[in-house]
């Protein structure tokens, strides 16, 4: 039977298990990233784990998603990674130098390598042909230590594009149109692949913006066949060494298909506050606008920013609009100033930032109350701007910069013809912000500043369990809302004690206080627990606070992994409905979990308050298993060891 790109490139790294969907087959990873935002928690770990050198192909540490150093905490921490990243062989991309996810496209992605980040839109390098996965700090540890990154089999799904894209309409409208159809949970469980006569009329970059946007859509990854198109990419990179070609077998089998014609496609927009909530930018009508951004993981190529510089060109921002805009890299940037665009942005009146995440991660540019904000980036979760009650709306860098200058919710259709923008055949190379590790032995010392203090590690698993409902939460409570980021709490990411007090501080701030005065407890959520973002604190904070488990209707991949590494267990009702018997501050009583996690059966759970009683299902692998029993991933690895 012919095979899809993703299983030829999961074949080639198998190291534990068997390709059978659903169980849980282990993979070598080649490379790895970390960002600073969860690069210090990850690199902790990888100390904890005693190994002096890095054993993968390439590891990267990037430095971009705090670089305000508002005060010592993100300097420290930065140094921290710097020299802990010369001594153990890992490559270190400075401030300045650009998001992960972009430079690592333009400067070390390669096609049919697999690659594991500290960050969920990782899978940008699909784009690529690479198989990319975000994941939690510890399992990025882990890969670079050279153990194996386990997922479930993923089921595989064949989006066929046909037709090119029309004018105006970009790579942005294709996810957010793919969005429409599977929402935000429509990828859990599966490995997206793009397909058809479509695909070589996108570029590396507008690939890159498909992939990353899977993160959205809840998919273990996304991929795109490696073609001419990529050849030129790299090759343009100074890297066509790395090219290989890859496309699936003619008969190769998918769980599902989807069509999409691109010259069918029209300007979309996601509204408030979910990236699947999607329209075409017609349907949402003359909106006024306060805010545009231009930027993020998704849409801060080369390509994109020339786009842009071409629609701004000899117009002016509209007077009631902020137009900020931040270049994905020093190359972007470096490029736009060589070619004189960063002149045409710049007399528009557009805001130029550094070539960060920035606005995306709330670092600054939150937008004032209940203003409408136009953004290229991947998520619009509620308050991730920043402010609370911030309309944000996820758009196309074309859509975005046209309603800058309008003012008002746009088309960018109305602009008329349409400049092509081309690929350029050299782009500029400039690798002096990345630097090189320190030769194997050489003596390096690690710089721990005092922001960095312990990470707590979880407790075996109890005989049996009694505690109290902490917190009942509805659908798709993401990351964001477990544990908010921007610039005010970014900076303790290596401070649990300090940011546990923020913990669900958008969904009720007394939380910390009433875990502590239970002791600890269990949380109740609804469908999708944990999506968004990879953090691992989202984990180690409730951990902190005494989580025992969170009992859920489904979860998120990553937060599921994240949370079993931590020690705390994630349970799913076997009947949904049960979750209507469980209210906050309920007393619940497992009386028999740790037998029934270790024989795989159904977990009872007593409803102390009300007298019912509920089934769950732990779910968990025989891996995990141990890694539960143990009270987490570094607990059991002492076990072990
Ligand atoms: C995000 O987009 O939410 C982040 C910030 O990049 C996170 C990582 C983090 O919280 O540090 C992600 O996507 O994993
Ligand atoms: Fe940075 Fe935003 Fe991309 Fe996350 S989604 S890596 S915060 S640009």
């Amino acid at each position: 039977m012919g095979m899809t790109i993703a299983q030829k490139i999961i074949k080639m790294h198998l190291v534990d298990g068997t390709m059978e969907k659903g169980t849980e087959i282990g993979l070598r990873m080649d490379q790895t990233l970390t960002q600073d935002a969860t690069g210090t928690m990850a690199y902790l770990e990888f100390e904890a784990m005693g190994v002096p050198r890095v054993k993968t192909e390439r590891s990267v540490a990037y430095i971009d998603h705090n670089t305000l150093q508002s005060g010592f905490e993100n300097a420290d921490d930065h140094k921290f990674i710097a020299s802990i990243a010369k001594k153990h062989g890992i490559y270190f991309s400075k401030a300045g130098n650009g998001i992960c996810h972009q430079v690592h496209l333009e400067r070390f992605g390669s096609p049919g390598k697999t690659l594991i980040g500290s960050d969920s839109h990782t899978p940008t390098g699909g784009g690529i042909g690479m198989l990319a996965f975000g994941a939690g700090g510890l399992d990025v540890a882990v890969s670079m230590a050279g153990g194996a990154y386990y997922i479930p089999m993923p089921k595989m799904v064949r989006i066929n594009l046909t037709g090119k894209l029309s004018d105006w309409v970009s790579a942005k409208d294709i996810i957010l149109k793919v969005l429409s159809i599977l929402t935000v949970k429509g990828g859990v469980g599966k490995i997206i692949e793009y397909a058809g006569p479509g695909v070589k009329t996108l570029s590396v970059p507008e690939r890159a913006t498909i992939t990353n946007m899977g993160a959205e859509l809840g998919a273990t990854t996304s991929i795109f066949p490696s073609d001419e198109v990529t050849k030129e990419f790299l090759k343009a990179q100074g890297r066509e060494a790395d090219y290989k070609e890859l496309s699936s077998d003619s008969d190769a089998v998918y769980d599902e298909e989807y069509d999409i014609d691109l010259s069918a496609l029209s300007p979309m927009a996601a509204a408030p506050h979910m990236p699947d909530k999607v329209k075409t930018v017609e349907e949402f009508g003359a909106i006024k606008v306060h805010q545009c951004c231009i930027g993020s993981c998704t849409n801060s190529s080369y390509y994109d920013m020339m786009k842009v510089a071409s629609i701004l060109k000899g117009k002016k921002v509209h007077p009631d609009v902020s137009l900020v805009i931040s270049p994905g890299s020093k190359q972007v940037m470096a490029m736009l100033i060589q070619n004189g665009a960063l002149y045409d942005i710049l007399s528009s009146g557009a805001r130029i930032l550094e070539c960060t995440c920035g606005p995306c991660i709330g670092m600054g540019q939150s937008p004032g109350s209940g203003e409408v904000s136009l953004r290229t980036f991947n998520r619009n979760f509620e308050g991730r701007s920043g402010t609370a009650d911030a309309q944000v709306y996820l758009v196309s860098p074309e859509t975005a910069a046209v309603s800058a200058i309008n003012g008002c919710f746009t088309d960018p259709r109305t602009l008329g013809k349409m400049q092509h923008i081309k690929m350029p055949g050299q782009f500029l190379i400039d690798d002096s912000m990345i630097l090189k590790p320190a030769p194997e032995g050489q003596d390096v010392e690690i710089l721990r500043g005092p922001n960095i203090k312990p990470f707590p590690i979880g407790e075996p698993l109890p005989e049996n369990y009694a505690g109290a409902t902490l917190l009942k939460t509805g659908d798709n409570i993401t990351t964001d809302h477990i544990l908010p980021a921007g610039s005010k709490l970014l900076p303790y990411r290596s401070n649990i004690p300090y940011y546990s007090n923020y913990c669900f501080a958008n969904v009720d701030p007394d939380f910390p206080k009433r875990a502590k005065e239970c002791g600890g407890g269990i949380i109740v959520g609804g469908t999708n627990y944990g999506q968004g973002s990879s953090r691992e604190h989202a984990a180690l904070v409730p951990l902190y606070l005494g989580v025992r488990a969170v009992l859920a209707k489904s979860f998120a991949r990553i937060h599921s992994a994240n949370l079993i590494n931590s020690g705390i267990l994630p349970l799913v009702f076997s009947d949904p409905s049960d979750y209507d018997k469980i209210n906050q501050g309920d007393e619940l009583f497992f009386p028999n979990l740790k037998k029934e996690v270790e024989e795989g059966q159904t977990i009872t759970i007593l409803n102390k308050t009300t007298g019912q009683t509920i089934k769950a299902e732990s779910g968990v692998s025989g891996r995990q298993r141990d890694i539960i029993l143990a009270g987490g991933a570094l607990g059991n690895a002492k076990k072990q060891s």
